[in-house]
């Protein structure tokens, strides 16, 4: 059965069911939801998480007291459904404020006032028991080239990042940050735009071990990305803090389709190797019912989203147990791949001396090799259709 369970660990956004439709072309085609709502119909779908940017609990500009209600009434639906809160996020990108960045604007002040929004965001996560923290950075970027001066920009990134790692530990937050990239919208350009320039910026941070990624399904795939292989990097550096799971078409504008719906392939592959890397973390989705669903869509594309994930988990594993694939991987060399290059202690003398390495190697003969990559793919294709 492809029934979700709260140990399979998925977890919605407010922001994903609650989307009202309204895109750069068109109104909303929703009304609005109520959190609580939320909370209580993904509970009912099997559930075991929701995320929140603050500005979708609680609306922006409300007072403290307004404030402190709107938490209230969501602490009780989570303590009568057993929903965690296993991240949150800050909305640095609606209000107009932010038109030309948060942490990265130009506007000193602008800058000044989207770390005290994150500060106060960052208090709610810890009080909420999340564990990760997220940071899209949407509107870190440019439409021209002289209008951002990119490395000033990566200053004003790290320094305000350096500041909420410093918060967190001040205050004993068991909490980490998990940068997420996208190459471009709303932004012409947005810094930070691939897993792999994520990655790299994390390394020229002043607490590097607090941060990680965010990687979108989505995101990396409307920069043409092979999105497993960019996960892949990330479990190797040990940087995989969450995941956004969601549906793309190619380089398009992101197109949020539910998870499975865009490149099933890559979904295969994905949840193949986020089930065998042993990912312990959420399995959030990022999606958006589209504008033509009313709120009985809505619902059946969330349930779409986990029972993907369960049908593709199940293929996945039937692949992996087949003893054709397992004599297919052999046959294409796997094996061979996770075995060192060189042999313990080898040095470049020893391998200089190693005349079968070179002068004996017989490199016709090696390059005439198949690899027998397309039997092993044909399998996967049959265990991905429901044929093996
Ligand atoms: C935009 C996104 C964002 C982020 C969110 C942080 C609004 O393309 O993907 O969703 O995921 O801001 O979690
Ligand atoms: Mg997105
Ligand atoms: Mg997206
Ligand atoms: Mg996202």
């Amino acid at each position: 059965s492809y029934e979700p369970t709260p140990d399979d660990k998925f977890s919605f956004g407010l922001w994903t069911v609650g989307w009202q439709g309204r895109d750069p072309f068109g109104e909303a085609t929703r009304p609005a939801l109520d959190p609580v709502e939320s909370v209580n119909r993904l509970a009912d779908l099997g559930a075991w998480g929701v995320t929140f940017h603050d500005d979708d609990l609680i609306p922006f500009g409300s007072s403290a007291t307004e404030r402190e209600g709107h938490i209230k009434r969501f602490r009780e639906a989570l303590d009568a459904t057993g929903i965690t809160v296993p991240m949150v996020t800050t909305n640095l990108f609606t209000h107009p404020v932010f038109k030309d960045g948060a942490f990265t604007a130009n506007d000193r002040d602008v800058r000044r006032y989207a770390l005290r929004k994150t500060l106060r965001n960052i208090d709610l996560a810890a009080e909420l028991g999340a564990e990760t923290f997220v940071a899209w950075g949407g509107r870190e970027g440019a439409e021209s080239g002289g209008a951002k001066d990119v490395r000033a920009a990566l200053d004003r990134f790290k320094e305000g990042f350096d500041l909420l790692a410093d918060y967190v530990v001040e205050q004993g937050y068991d909490l980490r940050f998990a940068l997420e990239p996208k190459p471009n919208e709303p932004r012409g350009d947005i810094l930070l735009p691939t897993v792999g320039h994520a990655l790299a910026f994390i390394e020229r941070l002043e607490r590097p071990e607090l941060f990680g990624v965010n990687p979108e399904v989505g995101h990396e795939q409307m920069a043409g990305l092979n999105f497993p292989h960019g996960i892949a990097q990330a479990l190797w550096a040990g940087k995989l803090f969450h995941i956004d799971l969601n549906g793309q078409n190619g380089i398009k504008y992101d197109q949020d389709l539910r998870f499975g719906a865009g490149d099933l392939r890559s979904a295969f592959w994905l949840v193949d190797l986020l089930e065998t890397a042993g990912y312990q973390g959420p399995r959030h989705f990022d999606f958006k019912p589209p504008r033509t669903e009313d709120f009985d869509g809505v619902w059946a594309s969330a349930a779409g989203c986990m029972r993907n994930y369960l049908i593709l988990r199940e293929r996945a594993a039937t692949f992996r147990a087949d003893p054709a694939v397992q004599e297919a991987l052999r046959a294409a060399r796997l094996d061979q791949l996770a075995t060192p290059t060189l042999e313990p202690g080898e040095t470049a003398a020893t391998l200089l001396a190693d005349r079968s390495a070179f002068e004996e190697f017989d490199v016709d003969a090696a390059a005439a090799r198949g690899m027998a990559f397309e039997a092993l793919d044909q399998l996967a294709m049959d265990h991905l259709l429901g044929v093996r």
